[in-house]
């Protein structure tokens, strides 16, 4: 009895609808998955995450383990207990967070050692310790443990890395063992290389997970590439286990990706951007900064129905960001939020009723480029 499931209910074209069961609660997929990198999702309270209709949050052990470390969380009843989030929680592993956040890194077969971007102590990870942190935390879905370069990169470098990542999958596999309940994700490495995705994807299925991530793409090759990749590696991985587009993305990148055979993905994008007061619509981005809203009565979407949209007009959001005020990120990121479990609701309806390519003839019609 593993008491986690993952059940495809419908395809159109590459597109996947479907449900992950978890102890925690189902994860409906197509899945976004807010990030809660610091044990918590920036300026929201886990309530109103819940309203936006996110399923589950992505939580980081590299953040984690600096602060306040995962012995501490564990002593206090767990990451789901310390944050106040009761349903699923996805953690990523470290390995990606030290290569481009840490000071003075250094890679080995054993894994990478770094001093802290917050305080410069040395630390060191491995696939054990990462495996060991994420049990500590109790993740609902444990990240393997991996690394890759920033793209454009040598082949031999992503070759090199590739391997290395594969090696350390299958260490993350012996460490994480046998955990009802619980799901191990590996993560397919590769660059834009089809021969190294596919050998990739060979290795994490003999090695065997619940789960299987699309890794090491949104680092610098732009969308056209990153689309190219997507027309064929997900196609190397299990098509009965959920498969998840790591760090991505934009709305477009996130239609994209699910057009192309992603279950879940990640991205920052959705609670930075509204911290900074940028605006995803359906109508395109609005820069709440601009002076042109200073006296403008709309509201930020006509059609959308969360509290930003609902209670106040452009004019207000434009003030509360203009005078620095707390409120201006916390009703942008709910905004932008719900804007994005919308798209995700609304293609796994389509999908559902085999209708996504006049789905997303809709979504590409109603957006503008550039600020609106
Ligand atoms: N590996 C891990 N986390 C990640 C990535 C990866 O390749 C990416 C790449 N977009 C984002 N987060 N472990
Ligand atoms: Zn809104």
């Amino acid at each position: 009895m593993t008491r986690t499931s993952f059940t495809l209910t419908a395809t159109d074209g590459a597109a996947r609808t479907g449900v992950i069961s978890t102890p925690r609660g189902e994860i409906r997929t197509p899945a976004f998955m807010p990030v809660g990198t610091a044990a918590t999702v920036k300026a929201m309270m886990p309530e109103n995450v819940r309203a936006t209709g996110a399923d589950i949050l992505l939580g980081n052990t590299y953040h984690l383990m600096l602060r306040p470390t995962a012995e501490r969380i564990a002593r206090l009843g767990g990451l789901h207990k310390f944050m106040n989030w009761e349903r699923p929680i996805l953690t990523d592993s470290g390995g990606f967070q030290v290569m481009s956040l840490a000071a003075l890194r250094k890679l080995t077969e054993e894994g990478v050692s770094f001093r802290s971007h917050i305080d410069g102590s040395r630390h060191m990870l491995t696939p054990e310790r990462s495996m060991e942190i994420q049990r500590l935390l109790g993740s609902d879905i444990v990240m393997a443990f991996d690394e890759c370069p920033a793209l454009p990169a040598d082949r031999t470098r992503i070759e090199e890395s590739m391997r290395l990542s594969m090696r350390w999958a299958q260490r993350s596999r012996d460490a994480f063992g046998d955990r009802p309940g619980h799901m191990l994700f590996g993560i397919q490495q590769g660059g834009l290389e089809p021969d190294l995705r596919e050998e990739s994807a060979a290795a994490l299925k003999a090695i065997g997970f619940d789960g299987y991530a699309v890794g090491g793409l949104a680092v610098g090759e732009g969308q056209e590439a990153m689309f190219g990749c997507l027309d064929h590696a997900p196609g190397f991985l299990p098509e009965d286990k959920p498969r998840y587009l790591m760090g991505v993305g934009k709305p477009d990148d996130i239609v994209g990706a699910v057009k192309r055979g992603i279950d879940m993905m990640d991205c920052v994008l959705p609670t930075r951007s509204g911290r900074t007061g940028q605006a995803w619509t359906r109508h395109g981005v609005v820069n709440i900064k601009n002076a042109r809203h200073s006296d403008d009565p709309r509201p930020l979407d006509e059609q959308c129905s969360c509290p930003a949209c609902t209670g106040y007009s452009r004019a207000y959001l434009h003030h509360v960001y203009r005078a620095g005020e707390m409120i201006s990120g916390m009703l942008l990121s709910w905004h932008n939020l719900q804007y994005f479990q919308e798209i995700m609701q609304g293609m796994r309806d389509a999908i559902a009723e085999g209708r996504f390519a006049a789905w997303e003839a809709e979504f590409d019609a109603g957006r503008a480029e550039g600020d609106i």
